[in-house]
């Protein structure tokens, strides 16, 4: 089945939205398979935001998420990575869905409360660069049978 990485960034964690968050993942019917608090460091982050480094937000960026801890998490599901960012909302919160983590947390496009892998194949490397194998559970979840159908099981 599909995996993916959030991390929940220090807005969240200042703001006291942790569980409200965690609960909607929860709540979609995603499985739980690492979940972990912890202070990234530069060289994490820098290597998080490749893709954003030289850019004029890069070290505002890299400094608010060493401002606190985050929460990491990694999920499982059928398709998680996109049900995970349509929960998530577009990156600018305030012009994210009213009823989306950002639309409903977030005016900010920087301090929008989450980060969501955003392929199967960043996923992979994403839980990798947070979590270490021993963080990551394989462990039976007994509602999965009324989450999914049987053939969705077997995807
Ligand atoms: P997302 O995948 O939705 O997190 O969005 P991006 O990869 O575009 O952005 C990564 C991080 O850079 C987010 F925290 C938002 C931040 N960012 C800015 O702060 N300014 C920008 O102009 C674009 C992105």
């Amino acid at each position: 089945m599909e995996r993916t990485l959030i991390l929940l960034k220090p807005d969240a964690l200042q703001r006291n939205l942790l569980g409200q968050i965690i609960g909607r993942f929860e709540r979609k019917g995603l499985k739980i398979i690492g979940l972990k608090m912890i202070k990234l460091n530069e060289e994490l982050l820098t290597e998080h935001y490749a893709h954003h480094q030289g850019k004029p937000f890069f070290k505002d960026l890299v400094k608010f998420m060493k401002s606190s801890p985050v929460v990491a998490m990694a999920l499982e599901g059928v398709e998680a990575v996109e049900a995970v960012r349509l929960i998530c909302g577009p990156t600018l919160g305030r012009k994210a869905d009213a009823g989306s983590i950002r639309g409903d947390f977030s005016m900010s496009q920087q301090h929008n409360i989450i980060h969501a892998s955003d392929s199967p194949k960043t996923a992979e490397k994403e839980i990798w660069r947070f979590f270490n194998s021993n963080e990551i559970f394989d462990y039976q979840k007994f509602d999965m049978p009324l989450v999914y159908t049987d053939e969705e099981l077997k995807i």
